[in-house]
């Protein structure tokens, strides 16, 4: 059964806005309860806001692309800012070579290796942050734990790691439209671009980091050279402003629940699930796109060649038909299969490492401050791929 063209829902909603990021939930239940693909019309994409078609087009690369751009560029069309990634942003049989290197590199044997360390650090600076009584739980935590644990483990020396940050922000601003903010960072472009090609050198890397380890595939014939420097790029672009943002949104919504945090004190071992739960509840990366390299359809409305389709993950995290008590958070339900890292071949190739990250640090937190309170105003930033904290300042109790 097919949409007829004068069927097809329309919305003037506007994903990347002020106010549609500053509460989206509202808005994607009605798309939800519209339909499986709706027309937005201001950018002229489609949006896809149920869990049942969202985890249909993660199943099917081959009607809808990652070559076409992970973002609102559409790579069939126009030139993308920047080179496009060569596992992000490419199909098999090209992501399938690429995946495999990244995957081997961060398995959960290397998982195992960075755990005491990740936990030690996260253990040191918490504890000086409770001991303070007051603090900001973004500039103070969340902004500071994965930029004391991942360029280490990246590869990378001292010198210029905040670029390591700005980078990130520009690589997830250039998803969305190009706006003031996306300018505001690429005005920086003409002293971070050169150091991010620096890092992605070979000589760049300490020996045995992960970012050593892409060129050790390239000297095994498994990729080139030239693969290897942007597969170091992947990490770099991927690695760092995406786990400040969960972590800064889990302490957010655990910090909103008090009676959440409370179970997790009393069983400090729930920190991986709350983190899991959290991700479901409040996305800090809400959407991807797909680009549809020839005509296909979505749950009977049919879509064109070469059209952006926009996969509201956050969107489907909250659908009642596939969650029970969706806009409820519980951190004890029985979480598999939430979209918040993708699911499929582009699933979130790093996200042992987002895990091991955020629970060394809800664990070290849940290990001390038997409250946190949220005492100040909390500010969204502006970044349009990631929804990320720019402050919130806290008070917390000792247990
Ligand atoms: C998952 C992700 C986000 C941003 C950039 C990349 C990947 C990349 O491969 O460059």
């Amino acid at each position: 059964m097919s949409v007829p063209a004068s069927e097809v829902v329309r919305s003037d909603f506007d994903p990347f806005s002020p106010a549609a990021r500053a509460d989206p939930y509202g808005i994607y239940a009605e798309l939800r309860a519209a339909a499986p693909a709706i027309r937005l019309t201001k950018y002229d994409i489609w949006a896809v806001p149920r869990f049942a078609e969202v985890k249909t087009i993660f199943g099917d690369h081959v009607n809808f692309s990652n070559a076409g751009g992970a973002g609102l560029a559409n790579h069939f069309k126009e030139e993308p800012w920047r080179p496009p990634s060569i596992v992000l942003e490419a199909d098999p049989p090209l992501h399938t070579r690429t995946r495999a290197v990244l995957a081997r590199i961060l398995s959960p044997g290397a998982m195992r290796r960075l755990a005491d360390d990740f936990k030690a650090k996260a253990a040191t600076l918490v504890d000086g942050l409770v001991e303070r009584g007051s603090f900001d739980a973004i500039s103070d935590l969340a902004e500071v734990f994965p930029v004391s644990v991942f360029p280490d483990a990246l590869g990378i020396d001292q010198e210029g790691r905040e670029n390591f940050l700005t980078y990130g922000a520009m690589v997830f601003a250039g998803f969305g439209p190009e706006n003031d903010y996306f300018r505001e960072l690429m005005a920086q472009a003409p002293r971070v671009l050169p150091w991010v090609a620096a890092r992605c050198q070979r000589e760049a890397l300490r020996p045995g980091s992960f970012g050593a380890q892409v060129y050790e595939a390239a000297d095994a014939g498994e990729i080139s050279a030239e693969e290897a420097q942007l597969l170091v790029r992947s990490m770099l672009s991927a690695g760092l402003d995406t786990t400040i943002s969960a972590i800064g949104m889990a302490l957010y919504t655990l910090a909103r629940h008090p009676d959440q945090w409370t179970l997790l004190v009393a069983d400090p071992s729930l920190a991986r699930a709350a983190f899991d739960e959290t991700l479901r509840f409040d996305s800090p990366a809400p959407f991807v796109f797909r680009t549809t390299p020839h005509e296909t359809e979505i749950a009977g409305v049919r879509i064109g060649q070469h059209e952006k389709v926009l996969l509201l993950l956050a969107s489907a995290n909250r659908d009642d038909t596939r969650w029970e008590q969706a806009d409820r958070f519980d951190i004890t339900r029985r979480l598999s299969g939430h979209v918040g890292f993708g699911v499929g071949i582009h699933g979130c190739v790093g996200q042992m490492v987002a895990r091991l990250e955020a629970e060394a640090v809800i664990a070290a937190l849940a290990a001390r401050a038997k409250q946190i309170e949220i005492t100040g105003d909390v500010a969204l930033r502006d970044s349009t791929g990631l929804r990320a904290l720019s402050t919130m300042p806290v008070r917390v109790t000792l247990k």
